[in-house]
């Protein structure tokens, strides 16, 4: 007998959508079709679409964050915000401290999120600093053990890497088959930035984003992306702003780098504007790289359209607002320098994209799923996760298309005090989530336990990713 028939749902991957019943034995789909005979439980979806559970492959969780400052989110409130939003699995970062074992920093990730979790998890490594022992042993075996990305840092003194530091570890990647992710902003040009706002007694948040502009990003952007193509490897440019990045990216990708793109629900639906608040409240939209202005709106939008990019991504990275280790006071100092960087997203990605993107036109259900969850399991190696189809881990989101919301954060789960999209008119919820065929939530209730999210392994073959008729190179 079946363990779970999710009967009669508009079911959608990344390349279809059909109406059929979903079978599910033993955590995983066994059967897709018509009439399936019943199983222990039943769900019935009729009228509601049946979508692969959200993977967000670009989460921070208790993630050390500076002197006197506190991340908002563990791996318990994460995860369950992040159920709450649709997602069955999220890749947060292993963040090590300078000269401490990668090894020893991801064990004591782990210890931090077995038992804790709500959804299935896997973790990238961001690598602070490289030498001969890391490269030539540590990220080797590590890959091995399915820890296949890793982060790197343009920007940000004590974590960048430079260019010859970059180069050797893309060249690890290249040999052992992982992907690198860079995060692409030009360190030097920011500070000779902060050191003229500065010296201008300019200190409000809004500086943030005005020593921050698209020409750092765009300049690191095509650097990374140079670099990639001197080694010959696959790179991920993460939280992608605005058309400048953009344009780089299909540039070289058109010259046959191998380049997946990044964008997140900020550079949607935020700008540079909001970080202008009174009373400090501009610190609440403090992120890196900060939101822009309407025509990098439009162009990221197009960059989804189009097949640019083929993830979008929360970069959920949330402090709270009003508390002496959030971005109001951060440890006592004061000055767009020190509010730390990130705003949360996790349990508010999918809701957004669905609502503004699918609802509105601007985007199909294919490409939804594709940009939510296949392309995030294909991209980073979880060789189960991201489709509907016989033999995947049975982590479904089913959404309620006529359910009706504006975001408040009052009604949502993440450990912050704010929500950056605070009533956004949202059309469109997932109401119900299937974790390896157990329901955690159930019409909009949690009914599943805290530990049913698993840590996940993953591979370093992947597959180009397939980009359909719509990429636009
Ligand atoms: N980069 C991220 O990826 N997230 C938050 C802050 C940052 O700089
Ligand atoms: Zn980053
Ligand atoms: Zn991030």
């Amino acid at each position: 007998m079946l363990d779970l028939v999710i009967r009669g749902g508009t079911i959608a991957t990344a390349s279809d959508v059909f109406t059929a019943d979903i079978g599910i034995r033993n955590g995983r789909i066994v059967q897709i079709g018509e009439a399936l005979p019943p199983g222990a439980e039943e769900i019935d979806a009729t009228g509601r679409y049946v979508l692969p559970g959200g993977i967000d492959s670009h989460v921070h969780l208790s993630q050390p964050s500076g002197e006197g400052i506190v991340m908002a989110d563990d791996f318990e409130s994460g995860t369950r915000s992040a159920l709450f939003g649709g997602n069955t699995t999220v890749l947060p970062f292993c963040l090590p401290a300078r000269g401490q074992p990668l090894r020893e920093a991801l064990t004591a990730y782990h210890a931090l999120a077995e038992g804790e979790c709500y959804t299935d998890f896997s973790f990238h490594l961001i690598l602070p600093e490289i030498n001969a022992a890391i490269l030539g042993q540590d990220l080797p075996a590590l890959v091995a053990d399915g820890y296949t990305s890793f982060k790197v840092f343009m920007t940000y003194e004590g974590l960048r890497l430079n260019d010859a530091e970059i180069i050797r570890t893309l060249d690890v990647a290249r040999r052992t088959g992982a992907i690198v992710m860079v995060h692409c902003e030009n360190e030097d040009a920011i500070r000779y930035l902060i050191g003229r706002a500065e010296e201008a007694g300019e200190i409000a948040p809004r500086f943030h984003a005005l020593t921050r502009p698209i020409v750092v990003e765009r300049e690191a952007t095509h650097r990374a992306l140079s670099l990639a193509e001197v080694v010959d490897t696959r790179i991920v440019i993460v939280h992608v702003s605005n058309g400048p990045a953009i344009d780089e990216i299909r540039a070289a990708r058109a010259r046959g780098v191998n380049v997946f793109g990044e964008t997140c629900p900020q550079y949607l639906m935020l700008t540079a504007a909001d970080l202008d608040g009174m009373d400090w409240e501009g610190a609440k939209f403090v992120c890196s790289p900060p939101p822009r202005d309407a025509a990098s709106q439009e162009a990221c939008w197009r960059g989804l359209e189009t097949g640019v990019f083929d993830l979008f991504s929360s970069d959920h990275c949330p402090f709270r607002y009003d508390d002496p280790a959030g971005k109001l006071h951060p440890g006592s100092r004061r000055g767009f320098r020190h509010i730390p960087n990130g705003i949360p997203g996790v349990e508010t990605r999918l809701p957004i994209l669905f609502s503004e993107g699918v609802m509105k036109g601007r985007i199909d259900l294919p490409r939804f799923v594709a940009l939510t969850a296949t392309n995030h399991a294909e991209v980073y190696g979880l060789e189960r996760k991201g489709r509907i189809a016989v033999g995947m881990d049975a982590d479904i989101a089913i959404w309620d298309p006529e359910e009706r919301r504006a975001i408040r954060h009052a009604d949502l789960h993440d450990g912050a005090d704010y929500s950056p999209y605070e009533g956004l008119e949202i059309w469109g919820w997932p109401t119900t989530v299937v974790l390896g065929g157990r329901t955690m939530i159930e019409d909009g209730a949690l009914v599943g336990q805290k530990g049913a999210g698993r840590y996940r392994s993953r591979s370093s073959i992947q597959a180009p990713l397939e980009r359909g008729l719509r990429t636009a190179l």
